[in-house]
């Protein structure tokens, strides 16, 4: 049993109701459970397998979901980088391990598993990359048919491959990723097409499961949970899960929702610093992390709300910092993400380093998508490979 809310509000909508915006405020909707209604047991929750499907009890999808297996991703404990930074407890949860590589896949087996139960016939979506690989895929899965609008020229190669690999039609707008939402949203109300970026309530519900399994894996809460953030809907997701959690009595306290943005999209972290509510949006956003190239992020008031209430943070780190962390995770570490993932663990870096992080806590890093979703930021890092000629003398004089 669940409905639609409004986060602004109040006002409730049916939770069959094709809908991404309050009639009355204009503000997001969420996803509201009659909790007390719900049978739920932890005990059953750990007799099934680490997948986003454990939680289904808490997920808004009534028959069979459109899957393919995703979250249980790993979590690492970062025993070198956190001896380096003198932190004990520095985890990362790889996201990347997902089936598309990026953790949108949480979000997505639950959003077109809706998109089939309400009887809606194409999705869609704007995309800085991921987003449209992972519709793509599960639109494939579900046999149906998905549009993906991008920031033309500024999609990483491995995002674009996949959307075009898995069947999507794919169009690129000569503008930024703020423009291609405001095309594509219209383009659904209008045209009848089920929206699937993060303004939509449902696949938010997939994402937060993130929280559950960092939860399950750690067997506690952590301290701290650090997201990179673009159109913070993931930061917005994971906090409403565990607030969730909190109301049924599975754990008792909530970690402080940290938000790490690039230092040329830095519209969260002006907000937190300057006490904004709205926040005021960036007009041209610029960073190497293209997933969070995102200048009027749409869940920012969630987003703002659980860093404040938290007693979280945000900050911002710069390129040359986040790529610098994207070599130290796949060299020290052997986690292999792409530059908008390393930017949560390059901001712990900066603020334990100017003291705004305690030593003793209990970090959880979400490392959003896979390495090879950006090969091109990747070989422009590192060196060429040493070629030779093919006999044991070339070889031996290369490496002695
Ligand atoms: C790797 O694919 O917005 O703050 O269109 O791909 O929930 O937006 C991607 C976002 C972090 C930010 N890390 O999450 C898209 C898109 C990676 C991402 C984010 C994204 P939100």
């Amino acid at each position: 049993m669940f409905r639609l809310v409004c986060i602004g509000c109040g006002a409730t909508y049916a939770s069959d109701e094709i809908i991404y915006r309050c009639r009355k405020c204009d503000h997001l909707l969420a996803v509201q459970y009659d909790l007390d209604s719900l049978e739920i047991s932890r005990e059953e929750w750990n007799r099934r397998p680490l997948r986003l499907w454990r939680y289904r009890e808490l997920l808004p999808v009534q028959g069979e979901p459109v899957t393919l297996q995703e979250g249980g991703t790993p979590l690492y404990h970062m025993k070198r980088l956190g001896e380096e930074l003198g932190l004990k407890e520095l985890y990362a949860k790889h996201e990347g391990m997902n089936p598309s590589g990026s953790f949108k896949d949480r979000g997505m087996t639950v959003g077109v598993s809706m998109a089939r139960e309400l009887g809606m016939k194409t999705v869609a979506c704007a995309s800085t990359g991921n987003t449209s690989a992972s519709l793509a895929v599960y639109g494939a899965k579900a046999g149906m048919p998905a549009v993906v609008l991008l920031p033309a020229g500024k999609v990483a190669l491995g995002k674009v491959a996949q959307a075009l690999m898995h069947g999507a039609k794919v169009i690129a707008i000569r503008d930024n990723f703020d423009r291609a939402l405001e095309m594509v949203h219209e383009l659904c109300v209008t045209d009848g097409i089920y929206l699937l970026n993060s303004v939509n309530p449902y696949r938010l519900e997939g994402q937060k499961t993130i929280g559950f399994e960092a939860v399950d894996q750690l067997g506690d809460v952590p301290d701290r949970m650090v997201l990179p953030v673009g159109n913070a809907g993931n930061i917005s997701a994971v906090h409403k899960g565990l607030g969730e959690l909190i109301e049924l009595g599975f754990i008792d306290r909530m970690p402080m929702m940290t938000g790490i943005q690039a230092q040329g999209s830095r519209p969260v972290v002006d907000a937190i610093e300057q006490g904004l509510d709205p926040l005021i949006p960036q007009k041209d956003p610029e960073t190497v992390a293209t997933a969070i190239r995102i200048g009027a992020p749409v869940n920012a008031e969630k987003a703002l709300r659980a860093i404040r209430e938290t007693g979280g943070t945000a900050e911002a780190v710069t390129d040359e910092e986040i790529l610098a962390m994207q070599r130290d995770l796949a060299r020290k570490e052997g986690i292999g993400v792409e530059p908008a993932s390393a930017a949560s663990v390059a901001g712990v870096k900066k603020l334990v380093e100017a003291g705004l992080i305690d030593r003793d806590e209990r970090i959880v890093c979400v490392v959003t998508g896979h390495l090879l979703k950006d090969p091109e930021t990747v070989i422009r890092q590192c060196e060429p490979p040493i070629e030779i000629d093919a006999d044991i003398a070339s070889l031996r004089s290369v490496l002695h």
